[in-house]
């Protein structure tokens, strides 16, 4: 059994220094991206959609809050928030971009919070390295590959709690091409 086990942890360390080596070819060839800074805003609504037809480095720039707020007549409940917002904003990029994720944790906040954006393709979709305590900060960033609609959420132990609690909202990744036009629009 022992030769098997070597001979998997090597493909598997082979394809590890493959997927690094092409992500640092990746990332030094984003230098001289555009910069912009991600549109963020309050649901219900939305940012306007990309005109760009090149990729840019795109800025999320993302604060944990507590938000007291009301859950019905008369009771108050203090919702855990990306944002302030519940849920948080939607967060726009498009097919090719490198997007920077800078999740920051509000001093004063009682919670270890993440962030989990199903539309990246790496450990715990950006949650491994986003465990923030209050008052701290943690960046990462990818690029988006694959155009879609895409959850993120809170990670952080007890995730169903911490999405429970208003922690919660969709990126959508564009396709390079561009959106198709819809055929009924509702106003
Ligand atoms: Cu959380």
């Amino acid at each position: 059994m022992r030769p098997v086990i070597a001979v998997t942890t090597m493909v598997a360390l082979a394809l590890v220094g493959g997927t690094v080596a092409a992500q640092m070819q990746r990332r030094a060839s984003t230098g001289a991206l555009p910069e912009v800074q991600a549109e963020l805003l309050p649901p219900p609504r939305v940012p306007a959609p990309i005109t760009r037809s090149t990729p840019a480095r795109v800025i999320v720039a993302l604060e944990t809050t507590g938000v007291k707020g009301t859950l019905a007549d008369g009771v108050e409940y203090v919702f855990w928030t990306f944002g302030g917002t519940v849920p948080g904003p939607l967060i726009r990029v498009r097919e090719g971009d490198t997007v920077e994720i800078r999740l920051s944790s509000a001093k004063g906040s009682l919670k270890t919070h993440s962030i989990d954006l199903r539309a990246v393709t790496g450990p715990g979709g950006g949650a491994a390295v986003t465990q923030v305590m209050p008052g701290e900060r943690g960046d990462f960033e990818w690029k988006a590959l694959d155009p879609g609609l895409y959850v993120y959420h809170c990670a952080t132990p007890h995730g169903p709690v911490h999405i429970a609690n208003g922690m919660y909202g969709m990126i959508l990744v564009e396709p390079a091409r561009g959106l198709e036009p819809v055929d009924k629009r509702n106003v």
